[in-house]
């Protein structure tokens, strides 16, 4: 999508195309009035938003068809140009035939998401609303809807608007006084600077701190490998993260920290966390490897239990793990089974409970570990396509810049400690505005359109 088409006249079927009693197909652009005149619809001397009943031919064999023409001949409209909506039956070739004919006529096929494009291209909205138009068309669940008739209503651009708006006064204050720095005037001392700055800094936190209570904060996805000690979990995470990342032996209680590592699984980001094996602590080391251990299998979103095929214990120790995840699980959280070693199994393994997903594989000679894989994502698509997927896709758009800020406003604030000198202050917080700029689309790039209006469907 470029930006530079924003001046075509645009046509698209608005409503579901599923059979309905009523159907709407939109256009939109500053040809909007002679493409319906072409398409016979009588637009001479409208200077008032109006409705009119109309027929239009939509060729062989449908014919002539009635339409209720809505036409908003100024640029007093959701996407800020003259346009109009055409309303007649719900049928997919009736619409369809519309749309074809508004195309003989001179208007282009919209894409998705270009007319709420043009609306935040107008002024009409800013990113975060746009993403809330998203939001609202594909709302299924009450809180979602909430959250997105919220966000509608700027309730997250305004705060970051406001921080905005102070940081540019800041930054005027620290460049004035760049320019009279021989004469020794001072509009804004160190204090007062590193005191404002750490106010704006605390509010950011906090706004990312709401988002993600939202729950859609982090794009990434935590899997804790977890069991008892000896049962493979770290060679399964060097596997996975196709490196060295943790000391794998044939001794029990090898890892004793967490091990963390960020993989890219088909396009999901994903933090791995390796643990150390679950067991009586009877040492201070082991008691705070256990409590560490115990934190992050109860807050991983997805845990793959290891329980080594090779061990005569198999059915004991599984029933010992399922215990542990009983007693740490959460509403969100998924518990995938994974009999490990398989290379090396009992010949007489035990059948495992088919309440749970069990997946067989081998770190060591590779088998199996694409079934892992493949449960991931299985099941990392189909939830986030159940849930909220574009507040989820704002908050992560948005926490990106809202990180960066905090980081710039940091680095602001340290060189004014140290006195490093306020032009290089002055660049930091200019960084801080940009970013913040980014989130609520006072300041875009054709990249960040892209990603925000790439997600709608055509006609919205
Ligand atoms: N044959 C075979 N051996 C494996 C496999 N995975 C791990 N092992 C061996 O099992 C032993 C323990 O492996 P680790 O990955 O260190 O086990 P762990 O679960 O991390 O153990 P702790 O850190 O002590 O809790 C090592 O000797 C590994 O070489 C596998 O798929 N096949
Ligand atoms: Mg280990």
């Amino acid at each position: 999508m470029t930006l530079l088409d924003a001046d075509d006249t645009i046509v698209a079927i608005a409503s579901p195309t599923s059979p309905a009693p009523r159907g709407v197909v939109r256009i939109s652009g500053n040809d909007t009035a002679g493409i319906l005149q072409r398409m016979g619809i009588p637009t001479h001397e409208i200077q008032t938003p109006i409705r009119m009943e109309a027929h239009v031919h939509i060729g062989n064999p449908l014919g002539l068809i009635p339409v209720d023409v809505m036409i908003w001949p100024t640029r007093r409209s959701y996407t800020g140009q003259p346009s109009a909506e055409l309303h007649t039956y719900g049928s997919l070739p009736v619409l369809q035939g519309l749309v074809d004919e508004a195309g003989r006529c001179g208007a282009r096929p919209a894409r998705p998401g270009e007319y709420t494009m043009r609306a935040f291209l107008a002024g009409r909205l800013d990113l975060t609303q746009a993403e809330a138009v998203l939001g609202v068309i594909e709302a299924e669940q009450r809180g979602t809807l909430d959250h997105a008739l919220r966000q509608l209503g700027g309730n997250l651009s305004q705060p970051l608007e406001r921080m905005r708006n102070t940081l540019l006064d800041l930054l005027a204050d620290v460049e004035a006084g760049l320019d009279f720095v021989d004469e020794d005037i001072t509009f804004i001392s160190d204090e007062k600077l590193i005191e404002r700055l750490s106010g704006i800094a605390d509010d950011l936190k906090q706004t990312l701190q709401v988002m993600q209570n939202r729950g859609g904060g982090s794009a990434r996805t935590t899997i804790a490998l977890c069991g008892p000690p000896n049962a493979g979990k770290s060679c399964l995470i060097n596997r996975l993260a196709e490196r060295q990342v943790a000391i794998v032996a044939p001794v029990a209680g090898t890892t004793r920290d967490t091990v963390t590592v960020d993989i890219d699984l088909q396009g999901t980001p994903i933090t791995l966390v390796d643990t150390a094996g679950i067991e009586e602590a009877k040492t201070e080391v082991s008691k705070k490897s256990q409590t560490q251990t115990h934190r992050s299998t109860r807050d991983s979103r997805i845990r793959l239990w290891c329980v080594d095929s090779s061990s005569k214990h198999f059915a004991s120790t599984v029933a010992e793990m399922k215990t542990q995840a009983e007693q740490t699980r959460k509403s969100q959280t998924l518990d995938l089974w994974v009999a490990t070693k398989m290379d090396v199994a009992l010949d007489d393994l035990p059948k495992c409970d088919p309440d749970n997903a069990w997946i067989h594989c081998s770190a060591l000679s590779g088998e199996g570990i694409n079934d892992l894989k493949r449960a991931i994502c299985t099941y990392l698509k189909q939830h986030d396509a159940e849930e909220i997927g574009s507040v989820v896709g704002t908050a992560a758009r948005c926490s990106q810049s809202i990180h960066q800020a905090i980081a710039a406003i940091e680095r602001a604030m340290h060189l004014t400690i140290h006195q490093e000198g306020h032009e290089f202050v002055s660049t930091e917080i200019r960084t801080v505005a940009q970013c913040l700029g980014e989130v609520t689309g006072t300041v875009y790039t054709d990249d960040i359109l892209d990603r925000v209006f790439g997600r709608f469907c055509i006609g919205k």
